[in-house]
């Protein structure tokens, strides 16, 4: 209503003034006439939106999870016959084309027997990680957990007999970390009506995809809510053929049986949350719930050949680049066909998890950058191929928040001193964290700006966050 009359007051005009009028009566009449049936749904949707704010509570805390990709092409690692295989490790079986019957062998050879789910959670509690995500079905079709719906599961079908998820589920349970399945709903290369292998089966629209769904799809994922204690998410993916729906049928299993598990954005209609694309970053801040995929290296599924590491710094970097934007961030790792962590995705995992201890109160939970201009522009001389003018990042500071705090990620330390524009509040006191006795730094207050003495060296490596307190009673950002 307001927003109605807002637009057309400006004219000033008598019109104007008429026309205002109308519409605040027939929105006054529409309002009237509403039916009760419609005032009903009126809070039902409320108490739904209740329920999905309870639902995301824990997500918008944890800010930073643990993402495994691990099956059976972890043994090929990247080679066929001796060829290297372009493209992520976990495609193997489609960038080969290789044939569900070669394919299957690798079941046989299965034996991940230095797999410990008490060290891979306690990779995930050291890195600083609050959920870990794993695939229990990735698009190959094998199941990584023992399943009764088919027998190509890590149980039945490999030497190993073990299941790495129930293993998983406990060791999660002991250490009050959150478990999540990824589970490739649409595609699935082993099975004649999955979507994907046309190498094998022929064109997809050809196939009875709904019969893979009612038969293999649908009972794996009731089995995953109903085995393996609360599940803090399903992550499904590449929503191939997925109608409005297919996708029902998904999520009233969910709400079903684990009311309180949330669906990712990729499942073919809308999730509880928003997925990014893989390692894509958005470049301003989204005011909805989202997560951003992404690699430590270039693959998912373990590669052989793949040792090109991001650093420590980056993966700080992104971090809070990420919280700064709204976001969460689900790194992966790709262990071994023996069931090992790749030791350098340990180490920088575990680098990452160092600088939380001493900065997480600037990470979990924290709210996004009320500025906006440190994240970047677009340029107003470079443009791409497409002659749109280039995003240019800003990669010295960030800013995330908490009710009356301004935490300022410096990346590049700027000695001496540190302006911040577009501060209206007054500034109570200003700190480094990385400073265990948290001593006040000189705050100076010039109109909107807010000048702070620095320490001539950095206190922190990677990211040194200094802390604003706003004064009470002062606007709250
Ligand atoms: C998918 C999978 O195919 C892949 O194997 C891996 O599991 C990854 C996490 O997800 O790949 C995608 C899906 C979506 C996008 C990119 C890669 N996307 O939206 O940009």
């Amino acid at each position: 209503m307001g927003g109605n009359s807002m637009v057309i007051m400006p004219g000033k005009s008598k019109h104007g003034v008429l026309l205002a009028l109308l519409v605040l009566l027939l929105s006054a009449a529409t309002v009237l006439s509403r039916p009760p049936a419609a005032q009903e749904r009126g809070t039902a949707s409320e108490s739904a939106e209740r329920a999905a704010r309870m639902r995301m509570r824990w997500f918008r805390e944890a800010k930073f999870g643990l993402f495994i990709h691990w099956g059976l092409y972890a043994i090929p690692a990247g080679e066929w016959k001796g060829q290297p295989v372009a493209g992520i490790g976990e495609w193997i079986m489609n960038r080969a084309k290789i044939p569900v019957k070669e394919y299957e062998q690798l079941a046989a050879q299965f034996n991940p027997v230095k797999f410990n789910a008490d060290e891979w959670v306690q990779l995930a509690v050291d890195a600083g990680m609050k959920y870990i995500v794993i695939t229990s079905k990735h698009h190959d079709g094998f199941a990584m957990y023992a399943s009764k719906v088919s027998p190509y599961n890590i149980v039945d079908a490999t030497p190993f007999k073990r299941d790495p998820l129930k293993e998983l589920a406990a060791a999660c349970a002991r250490r009050k970390i959150r478990l999540g399945f990824y589970y490739s709903q649409a595609q699935d290369w082993h099975e004649p009506n999955g979507a994907g292998n046309t190498w094998d089966f022929g064109p997809d629209d050809k196939k009875d995809f709904d019969q893979y769904l009612r038969d293999k799809a649908e009972p794996q994922v009731r089995e995953l809510l109903s085995n393996y204690g609360p599940v803090c998410l399903i992550w499904f993916d590449t929503p191939r053929m997925m109608t409005a729906e297919r996708s029902q049928r998904f999520i009233d299993l969910l709400r079903q049986l684990q009311p309180a598990s949330l669906i990712d954005g990729r499942l073919g209609s809308a999730g509880d949350y928003r997925s990014m694309g893989d390692n894509r970053i958005p470049l301003t801040v989204l005011k909805e719930d989202w997560e951003v995929p992404a690699t430590l290296n270039h693959t998912w599924g373990f590669k052989k050949d793949d040792t090109d590491w991001k650093p420590p710094s980056e993966l700080v970097f992104k971090l809070v680049d990420i919280v700064s934007k709204g976001g969460n961030y689900l790194l992966n790792v790709g262990p071994t066909a023996e069931g090992i962590i790749p030791q350098a995705s340990q180490d920088n995992l575990r680098e990452v998890g160092r600088w939380l201890k001493v900065n997480g109160e600037s990470i979990y939970g924290a709210g996004a950058t009320p500025f906006g201009d440190e994240l970047g522009a677009y340029s107003d001389t470079e443009k791409d191929k497409d002659g749109k003018p280039v995003f240019k990042a800003r990669e010295d500071w960030r800013c995330t928040t908490r009710p009356g705090k301004l935490y300022v990620h410096l990346f590049k330390w700027p000695g001496e001193a540190f302006e911040l524009r577009g501060v209206k509040e007054a500034v109570a006191r200003a700190y480094l964290l990385a400073d265990p006795s948290h001593r006040n730094l000189a705050v100076r207050k010039d109109g909107d700006s807010v000048i702070v003495t620095l320490p001539a060296k950095a206190p922190a490596e990677y990211d040194s966050v200094l802390c604003l307190e706003m004064k009470a009673g002062s606007k709250d950002r």
